[in-house]
């Protein structure tokens, strides 16, 4: 089943998201819902905290579902080591249209539990290795937005305000 995604704005993309303790048949449904999600967007990436769930859970497939050994499921994900810097246009499915560069570690592994609650260990780099920290910002209540300073920022919130007040956000 589908689920809309949340827009920058709404004050649930700022919460922090809880360990997942066990599970339990409603989070393999979660998961289900997030990938259908994922891919009819299409994005490369989605987090719990984007359909409004709290819950550490996200899911990456830079392949958008075309090849099936490339989606990847991370609950509880803890990063291992991050390393180099990469700065890189980086967008979001919370904020459709906007797009902007952001400096993060190039090469990071990452570990968690996949659906079946087996630990997994996951290395990205390049733009993998981005989708992960995007991901992981998102459960900790942060839009690449966020990450901005200066007039980039300034304009990106500004151009939001005026869309929401026009009720086209
Ligand atoms: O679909 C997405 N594309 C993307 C491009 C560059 C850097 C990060 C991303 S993640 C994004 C999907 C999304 O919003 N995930 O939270
Ligand atoms: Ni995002």
């Amino acid at each position: 089943m589908l689920r809309p995604i949340l827009k920058y704005g709404d004050p649930l993309l700022h919460q922090t998201a809880q360990p997942v303790d066990a599970i339990t048949p409603e989070i393999t449904r979660l998961l289900d819902d997030m990938i259908e999600t994922m891919y009819a967007a299409p994005g490369i990436g989605l987090a719990a905290t984007q359909v409004g769930v709290p819950l550490r859970i996200f899911v990456v497939d830079l392949s958008v579902g075309r090849d099936p050994d490339a989606l990847m499921t991370l609950i509880n994900p803890e990063f291992v080591s991050r390393e180099d810097m990469q700065i890189e246009e980086e967008g979001c499915l919370s904020a459709p249209g906007f797009t902007a560069s952001v400096a993060r570690p190039g090469r990071i592994v990452i570990r968690g539990l996949d659906r079946a609650g087996e630990p997994r260990t996951h290395e990205g780099e390049g733009l993998l290795a981005r989708a992960f920290q995007h991901e992981m910002d998102h459960l900790d209540g942060t839009v690449f937005i966020d990450r901005l300073r200066g007039i980039k920022r300034d304009m990106i919130v500004r151009k939001i305000r005026k869309l929401t007040r026009a009720g086209k956000w």
